[in-house]
């Protein structure tokens, strides 16, 4: 890459770059990992090449990570933070001539991530460490927070998008994905059961994969939640929801063959567990009895986005071939089937 040299001498005059690898569970920054010599040490840190389509103001994004962080240093929150480091003029990402913007993260060290479960425990620790998040950012106040995507977890919103896509896309995609497309349209009809009203307006992570936990790679225990893009106000449940989508799963949302793909009621009541243990004090009652069908709404969405995504030639979501985001949809209303088929989903 290019820009390298340029990007260290901002972030760190005099080191030197010894190993620079990609990283590629994310689907929308570019992510890679660099060891530096700095002061004849060896350091590890995480380059992103930042999104500008999908976040178009980097200096709010950073603005909403350094504020929550910062909240969460002050108190007891029990895992460690993966900080963004400031550049020569104070600022916590560069703008390359390009107007391409980067940020640099120090690394935790001794910390893997998963894309797929590991270990029933991991997902009793994993429900955990998201509802700790969310118990540590209960009195944090929402007024501080920029908001980076507007009507995130809207899917009203995401719905009327998806008909807009439906009108421009090519008629081969559509053809395509037509067995998808009725599909959404009939489960949308189906399920528009949460009363967001009811529920509270809370700082939620609203990108609770299981990817975005870091764990010890020796003892597995949890160290750290990451990806503070989309913390925004939002609503427990949908955080719940997206725990369920990346953990409760035979497979991982990239998997292309769908006999693959079962939703696993065990695993679902193991997350439970964990996540009301850790929210036990602050949960409504109405969160919590919409904890299976904030699962449903975020599954749908899942779905819905990566059709709307493959209606609209791939333009969100990186796609490493033709049919990837069509490939991602169908995975997600395979696990939406299955578990509105399961025991669990019998209401
Ligand atoms: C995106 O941050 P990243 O790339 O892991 C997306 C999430 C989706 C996810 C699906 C800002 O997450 O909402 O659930 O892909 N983030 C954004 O894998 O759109
Ligand atoms: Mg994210």
């Amino acid at each position: 890459m290019e820009r390298i040299g340029e990007l260290i001498r901002y972030f760190i005059p005099g080191a030197s770059l010894l190993k620079f690898e990609q990283l590629t569970g994310g689907v929308i920054h570019g992510t890679y990992r660099l060891v530096l010599e700095q002061d004849t040490a060896e350091q590890v840190y995480i380059l992103q090449k930042l999104n500008s389509k999908v976040f178009p103001n980097t200096r709010q994004l950073m603005h909403n990570t350094r504020r929550i962080q910062q909240f969460l240093k002050v108190g007891t929150y029990p895992f460690q933070l993966s900080e963004p480091l400031a550049g020569s003029e104070g600022y916590f990402f560069y703008r390359d001539h390009k107007g391409q913007d980067w940020r640099l993260f120090k690394n935790i060290p001794n910390a893997t991530s998963y894309d797929t479960v590991q270990n029933d425990q991991q997902v009793f620790e994993a429900g955990m460490a998201f509802g700790l998040f969310l118990a540590h950012l209960k009195d944090f106040q929402p007024q501080q927070l920029y908001l980076v995507i507007p009507d995130f977890h809207n899917l009203h919103n995401r719905f009327n998008l998806f008909k807009e896509s439906l009108k421009k896309a090519d008629e081969s995609r559509k053809k395509e994905a037509q067995l998808e497309i009725a599909k959404i349209i009939s489960l949308f009809e189906r399920f528009q059961f949460i009363d967001f009203s009811k529920l509270p307006l809370r700082v939620v992570h609203n990108d609770c994969k299981l990817s975005n936990l870091l764990f010890d790679k020796n003892t597995r225990e949890c160290l750290a939640v990451i990806d503070l893009d989309t913390v925004m106000p939002g609503y427990l449940v949908t955080d719940f929801g997206d725990m369920v989508r990346s953990m409760c799963c035979t497979a991982s949302e990239e998997e292309r063959d769908t006999e693959k793909v079962a939703f696993l009621p065990r695993r679902y009541l193991l997350l439970q567990e964990g996540f009301l243990h850790a929210t036990a004090s602050f949960i409504s009652e109405a969160e919590s009895a919409q904890l299976f069908n904030g699962a449903v709404y975020i599954i749908l969405e899942q779905a819905l986005r990566f059709l709307s995504d493959y209606l609209n030639r791939d333009r969100y979501y990186a796609a490493r071939y033709p049919n990837h985001n069509l490939d991602r949809s169908r995975n997600q209303l395979k696990l939406l089937e299955s578990m509105l088929e399961s025991e669990i989903g019998k209401y």
